[in-house]
Formats: C-alpha cells, sequence, structure tokens
C-alpha cells in the first residue's frame, strides 16, 4: 500500500482551505485544535492579501500525506511554509527534511508543559535540516516572517511591510504621548 502513494498526487487530498488561485504560503498544523493558535498566521496572509492554503497534516497520525505534501509542495508553488505542532511537534522537521522550501514552525502551547515541548522539539533541528521557529503560540509572527520572505521578488509587499512597521511605531508613540497628559 505504501507503494500505492507514488500514484497518488497531493491534488487528489481534500484541503481544507485555499485561498487566491496560486496559494505562495501553505499553513499546516497537526491537528484542527492547532486552529485557533494558526488562525493569527491567516490573518496576517489575509492582511497582506497574499494567497495561502491551509490543512490539517499531522507527522504522526496521517505520515503518508505528510510525504505527498512536503514532496509536492515547491512544484504547487508554494514558497514558504508555515508548519505548526503541539507536544512531540515533528511536524516542522519532518516537512523540513522533504522540501527544499523555507519552513517556519510555531510551537503550539500546550495544556501540560506551556508548550515548552513544543518549542523545544521544533527549535532542536539537526545542522542542515533548518526551521525557523518562532515563539510559543506566536503564529502572528510567522506569518509576518512569511511575508518578509516574498519581499525580495515583491515591491508592493515590502512596501506593506514598512507600513505596517511605521503604523507599529505609531501606536507606541501615540501610548508614550498619552502617559505624559
Ligand atoms: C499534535 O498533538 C498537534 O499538533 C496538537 O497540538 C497536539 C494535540 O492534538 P489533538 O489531540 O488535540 O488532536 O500532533
Amino acid at each position: 500500500r505504501i507503494l500505492e502513494l507514488e500514484r497518488i498526487s497531493y491534488d487528489d487530498l481534500p484541503a481544507i482551505c485555499r485561498v487566491g488561485k496560486c496559494p505562495l504560503v501553505a499553513v499546516i498544523m497537526g491537528s484542527q485544535s492547532d486552529l485557533p493558535t494558526m488562525q493569527d498566521a491567516v490573518n496576517v496572509l489575509k492582511d497582506f492579501g497574499v494567497p495561502y492554503e491551509v490543512d490539517i497534516v499531522s507527522a504522526h497520525r496521517t505520515p503518508e500525506k505528510l510525504m505527498l505534501y512536503s514532496r509536492s509542495a515547491a512544484s504547487r508553488g508554494i514558497q514558504v511554509i508555515i508548519a505548526g505542532a503541539g507536544g512531540a511537534a515533528h511536524l516542522p522537521g519532518m516537512v523540513a527534511a522533504m522540501t527544499p522550501l523555507p519552513v517556519i514552525g510555531v510551537p503550539i502551547k500546550t495544556s501540560t508543559l506551556n508548550g515548552q515541548d513544543s518549542l523545544l522539539s521544533i527549535v532542536q533541528m539537526p545542522r542542515g535540516v533548518p526551521v525557523a521557529t518562532v515563539a510559543i503560540g506566536n503564529a502572528t509572527n510567522a506569518g509576518l516572517l512569511a511575508v518578509r520572505s516574498l519581499c525580495a521578488s515583491r515591491p508592493d509587499l515590502r512596501d506593506k511591510m514598512e507600513e505596517y512597521q511605521l503604523n507599529m511605531k505609531k501606536a507606541v508613540d501615540s501610548t508614550s504621548h498619552s502617559l505624559l497628559e
């Protein structure tokens, strides 16, 4: 049955959601229970107008899908993969092992160890197989990092990112001014 995989393409598998014609960023997670956290990455991509797809891919529960997904991502036009997982969080590392694309890992906060387990599982990758790991639960930064990685070839996104940064500065400035009033 494993050999049969060679005849299946990722497109034969149902994706939860594809937004935009040719998704550039993939947001995947180990379980639907990760979605409330991963939604923050999706929101960033929506705000920046970056086409994306969202799917559940589990390193442990759907290993065959993991392989199909990772092997086909680059040829399907995906440029960056954001992968969130909790606990024994092997998803981002396994994806990174099977794609040449940059992978951004989001450690999901767990109820037993507060996400320390997820963080260490994702960040401690062996030399040669990088996963850019954001802080525990910080899928917003994963989304922003994905957008930044597209900026080199997309001046429109670079402009939007500079505007985003300027707005953050303005928000801090106006808070500081209100403290002095
Ligand atoms: C991991 O196990 C998932 O990424 C999730 O964070 C965690 C728990 O999954 P569920 O039991 O909620 O499906 O694979």
